[in-house]
């Protein structure tokens, strides 16, 4: 009995074994070709090259001599001498293209919406990093300022929408004043969804402004200078803020006098993902938007890597499930920025949200081709 056992399970691992494989086309390297007849096949390759976000092309936007148009560009921003606690996001731009690298515009097609970006109607490219000085902050700013004037000045590869906009790497969150300096001169005053743990709307006499007029500007005032310079609305508003204020009754007040409302980090609990959505798109409602995302809205779980981290915040999926909430939204310009990559874990969580976050502010702008001319709304 045992030995007739034996026998079928020895023939049954022999036809096991006995596999046909399908007939597979021997490998041909392209050294084995003959010189002068070699050639690699370089479509959709995403680890091969210099990086470029999401392996877009890179466009030197800022030769005067020559360009390709473009409908959106990504621009970075490696500037972080404007930050209080931990520097190092002067190498966000290039940290954000790294956790973009498994992204290739040809195969980009999103799981949720079946669409690839990269494939509908806007030329989209990376312009590199803007040159800014890095021992003057006034001089780096303003150089800021004039890369983004030029940047958001070119010609547009589309005839309809005839204003490029720019999705900005940053940098810490200072450099997105050079971003609202640029829209105005297209768009006019913008509303503003910034999601921060912080309200960035410190008047520069609290934070930093009492030292020297230098020091008041930076990634902690921006938002009230840029409500000071007429650049935001006050259909604004604030989405994930858990740090502490510095001044209890001064900074809440002139926060809502920079024309700001406040989602608080620990509202998503009640509101949900969604309920945030409906309250963020009722404030904006009918106006032109500037979204902002510093990745330290996020917990220090899943973006260890920024500058003045928060505990208690969103995950990563909440932020991006209310990203593409907006979709209806008129997106003229955004950023990510505080990704401080010298921070990150191994698993390069930080980065890899931030390039996510770029991904949903582009699908954003490609959803809602904006005209020069459409007014306020
Ligand atoms: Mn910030």
């Amino acid at each position: 009995m045992l030995s007739t056992l034996s026998i079928l399970l020895l023939a049954s691992a022999a036809a096991g074994r006995d596999i046909a494989f399908p007939p597979v086309a021997a490998y041909q390297s392209p050294m084995m070709h003959s010189f002068g007849h070699e050639e690699i096949d370089i479509t959709g390759a995403k680890f091969a090259g210099l990086t470029t976000f999401a392996n877009l092309p890179y466009v030197h936007c800022l030769d005067k001599d020559g360009f390709e148009k473009y409908d959106i560009a990504i621009l970075g921003a490696p500037f972080d001498t404007g930050v209080t606690a931990r520097p190092g996001a002067r190498f966000g731009p290039n940290g954000i293209r790294t956790g973009s690298r498994r992204i290739h515009p040809d195969s980009a097609w999103s799981i949720y919406s079946g669409n690839n970006l990269f494939k509908e109607w806007a030329t989209i490219v990376d312009c590199g990093d803007a040159p800014l000085t890095v021992l003057d902050n006034t001089v780096a700013l303003k150089q800021l300022d004039t890369a983004h004037r030029i940047i958001s000045s070119r010609p547009t590869n589309s005839t309809d929408y005839t204003v490029p906009r720019i999705v900005t790497l940053g940098g810490d969150h200072t450099t997105t004043l050079s971003a609202l300096r640029s829209t105005i001169k297209h768009w006019g005053p913008v509303s503003v969804i910034h999601f921060d743990s912080h309200i960035d709307t410190w008047d520069p006499e609290v934070l930093g402004g009492g030292v020297s007029h230098y020091a008041g500007v930076n990634h902690g005032t921006f938002l009230h200078i840029a409500h000071e310079e007429g650049l935001v609305r006050n259909t604004s508003i604030h989405a994930g803020i858990r740090a502490p204020v510095m001044n209890k009754k001064h900074d809440v007040r002139n926060d809502r006098r920079c024309g700001f409302e406040m989602i608080k980090a620990r509202d998503i609990d009640r509101l949900t993902p969604q309920g945030v959505i409906d309250k963020l798109k009722r404030r904006v409602a009918g106006t032109k938007v500037y979204i902002s995302v510093d990745i330290d809205v996020l917990d220090p779980a899943f973006a260890p890597a920024t500058g003045t981290a928060e505990v208690g915040g969103w995950t990563t999926r909440e932020l991006l499930t209310i990203l593409d909430g907006l979709s209806s939204l008129h997106v003229v310009g955004g950023d990510v920025v505080e990704v401080a990559p010298i921070y990150d874990n191994p698993g390069e969580p930080t980065t890899l949200a931030a390039s996510e976050v770029v991904m949903s502010l582009l699908q954003l702008m490609v959803d809602n081709p904006v005209r020069a001319d459409s007014g306020p709304l």
